[in-house]
């Protein structure tokens, strides 16, 4: 689509493009214009793609995977690399051609032709299982300029607790004029500037361009001045000055803040007709264009083919850091440290958890204590972080109600970073990038809490952290009506149904303090995804299971009182509502009505159990599912002769034992549901 204001930007550009190809020809342009032909090749061939962004921020990265970033492209894995992000994943071709250009195994010239095709390492956006050097998934805007916070911090905290010669790395990202609009980016980068994470460096493509076209039809704000009120050091410079680009990096190197740098760029930077204009955002040029484009930049060789003297020196820019690497690995095989290094950045958990994870069952099969489950997850956490030093916490301002802080963590303050627990501040999203950020990175286990209400706020990254199968843990306290007073805006009903919807989510809501320890200890063994545990406001007594050392939640469902002779029913429950299908159970045995009660803490883990198993919970009699959620999704339980009981809209504002007795979520409610099936 080519809006007016398109039009005027398009002229402004090209004359701008004239002055910029009659400036000397130099040997960063021509490896730059490697970036530009692969892109335009790729998008050309897919028939699909973005050729635009890599255009325009060529010479940008060509500097910067040049001279400056450190990596080799031998060893994707090498701990003390720096992380490099491409926010702006439409513009994956610039990421590619990169990774081919530098010399990455795995990311040939075929490769690159199977750009946007099924079962390539080439996806229309850039997708992290399918490259060790793709450090990320990204393509909703936001998330990987927003994810940088995570990283950043993860090098500071590891560094804080490993030393400089183990880690002293930084993270760069490339972000466009979307991520700038997304909201995500105001949040995270404000953490970070608080935070005073000064190994960030932004590279911005300050194109002025988005797909309607101008930014000037939609974006007033002063991008510049916006980061240096979060604490950021920012400038602005030409993009395709290779002069310029030295010395802003260099300043971003020196800065003691993180560093936005806005790069004055012209998107499709080359084509002689359409430079500058959202027609090179997302499609192909086109035959003649791409000819001409060609023609224009000086690069004569056939489509994928990258000339000796062009691919020479960018091999030599993938191995620059190969000194670095071995030195670094030298230093680390010397390390007294080494063991633990390896151990935290392989994601094990040290023999220590073990003993901490028994000795917390053993006291609660002992004290049996009636808490709300936040307060048990306390207990919890109060016994597994002391020991694990790779997990670190926070909280998005809701520190005394999501029970997540653990004295001896300290606190991770601007500058110092030995401190494990984070003050998120009231920013749920930038929390959610910043432990993806965290996980990636790879060396911590993080968490961090607020109501389950505002998993709404986070959601994306949860999303993007079930996609990459992210290791974060999202501690979402205040699960249900259960909450009270606070009424409905706070009190969630579909959020259950909506996240265990959502694929390679592990969401965990447990029914007591024992089954929260259990649900913790499966939490911080997953790695391979997010896991929500969902916890209650209110308390709930102890439930009368089984308290041996079996770790019924991992089961993901278990039968908590088997039936005595003959099970007339079964009553399946989660978290709090547990509580009340045993006073069910209760009222049911006075009157000769035989059931078993069944808790099924996950849907995702029992649902791996095997079909004999899953019989044994849910039984052939009649079942009743408790929850106070809405329905959605109960129906693979309960079948066509169930029946439900739980909420059926929005909450309402009272004290919560008010609310269960108004939505009938009680246990006479599932005495006459029992009843009524006899
Ligand atoms: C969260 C999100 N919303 C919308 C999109 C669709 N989208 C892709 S790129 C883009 C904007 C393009 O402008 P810009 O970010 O400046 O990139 P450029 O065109 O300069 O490469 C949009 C809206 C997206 N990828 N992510
Ligand atoms: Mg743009």
């Amino acid at each position: 689509m080519a809006s007016h204001s398109d039009h005027a930007s398009n002229e402004i550009a090209l004359e701008r493009q004239k002055e910029v190809l009659s400036r000397p020809m130099t040997e960063a342009r021509m490896m730059a214009n490697a970036i530009r032909a692969l892109a335009i090749d790729g998008v050309q061939k897919a028939n699909s793609g973005h050729p635009g962004m890599p255009m325009g921020m060529a010479d940008v990265a060509t500097v910067l995977w040049t001279k400056f970033m450190k990596y080799d492209a031998a060893d994707p894995h090498w701990a003390d690399r720096d992380r490099f992000i491409l926010s702006a994943g439409h513009g994956s071709m610039l990421l590619y051609a990169l990774l081919h250009l530098t010399g990455y195994e795995n990311m040939s010239i075929e490769d690159l032709k199977q750009f946007r095709q099924l079962g390539s390492h080439t996806a229309g956006h850039p997708e992290r299982e399918e490259h060790p050097a793709i450090e990320m998934t990204t393509g909703p805007l936001g998330q990987g300029i927003s994810t940088a916070t995570g990283f950043a911090l993860a090098e500071r905290m590891l560094a804080a607790r490993f030393g400089k010669s183990l880690v002293d790395h930084r993270t760069w990202v490339i972000a466009s004029d979307g991520d700038m609009m997304e909201g995500v980016s105001h949040e995270a980068c404000a953490i970070a500037g608080h935070l005073a994470l000064n190994k960030i460096c932004v590279l911005y493509d300050d194109n002025s361009i988005s797909i309607d076209g101008s930014t000037s039809i939609s974006m007033t704000d002063d991008v510049v001045k916006r980061f240096i009120g979060y604490g950021w050091a920012a400038k602005r410079i030409d993009g395709h000055d290779p002069v310029a680009i030295e010395e802003a990096i260099k300043f971003a190197m020196r800065s003691r803040k993180p560093t936005l740098i806005a790069c004055r760029t012209i998107i499709g930077f080359g084509a002689p007709t359409k430079a500058g204009t959202s027609g090179t955002h997302g499609s192909p040029l086109g035959n003649e264009e791409a000819a001409a484009a060609k023609a224009l930049l000086g690069w004569t060789a056939p489509p994928f083919v990258v000339p000796a003297e062009v691919l020479t020196p960018w091999r030599a820019a993938g191995a620059r850091g190969e000194g670095a690497r071995r030195a670094w690995l030298k230093r680390l095989a010397g390390s007294n440290r080494r063991a633990e290094f390896d151990a935290a950045m392989a994601g094990e958990l040290p023999a220590a958890y073990g003993v901490a994870m028994d000795a917390l069952r053993a006291k609660i099969a002992e004290t049996k204590p009636a808490l709300a489950t936040r307060v048990a997850s306390q207990m919890a956490l109060d016994a597994i972080v002391p020991v694990v030093p790779e997990m670190v916490g926070g909280s998005a301002d809701l520190t005394p109600s999501n029970n997540t802080f653990v004295k001896s963590m300290g606190t991770c303050l601007p500058g110092d970073y030995a401190g494990r627990y984070i003050h998120f501040g009231v920013r749920e999203h930038g929390m959610g990038t910043t432990l993806n950020g965290l996980a990636l990175h790879g060396g911590l286990i993080p968490y961090g809490g607020t109501f389950f209400i505002f998993s709404d706020y986070c959601r994306p990254a949860i999303r993007l952290a079930a996609l990459m199968r992210v290791r974060s843990i999202f501690v979402l306290t205040h699960d249900s009506i259960g909450l009270g007073e606070d009424g409905p805006t706070h009190q969630p009903v579909e959020h259950l149904a909506s996240f265990r919807a959502m694929p390679n989510v592990l969401v965990l809501r447990p029914g007591d303090a024992m089954e929260t320890a259990e649900c913790w200890d499966v939490a911080v063994q997953h790695k391979d995804g997010p896991v929500l545990m969902v916890l209650s406001r209110q308390n709930m007594p102890s439930l009368p299971r089984d308290h041996g050392a079996e770790n019924l939640s991992a089961r993901g469902g278990y039968v908590v009182i088997g039936a005595a002779h003959q099970r007339k029913a079964t009553i399946i429950a989660t978290g709090s509502e547990v509580a009340i299908a045993v006073e069910a159970h209760a009222m049911l045995a006075k009157e000769g009505i035989d059931v078993t009660v069944s808790s099924v803490p996950s849907f995702e883990l029992f649902d791996k159990q095997d079909a004999g198993y899953r019989q044994e919970v849910l039984g052939e009699a009649p079942r009743i599912g408790i929850e106070a959620a809405v329905g959605y999704g109960w129906d693979r339980y309960l079948g066509d002769n169930g029946t439900f009981i739980g909420m059926h809209g929005f909450g309402a504002s009272a004290p919560y034992q008010k609310l269960y007795q108004h939505f009938g979520i009680t246990a006479e409610a599932v005495v006459a549901a029992v009843k009524a099936k006899l």
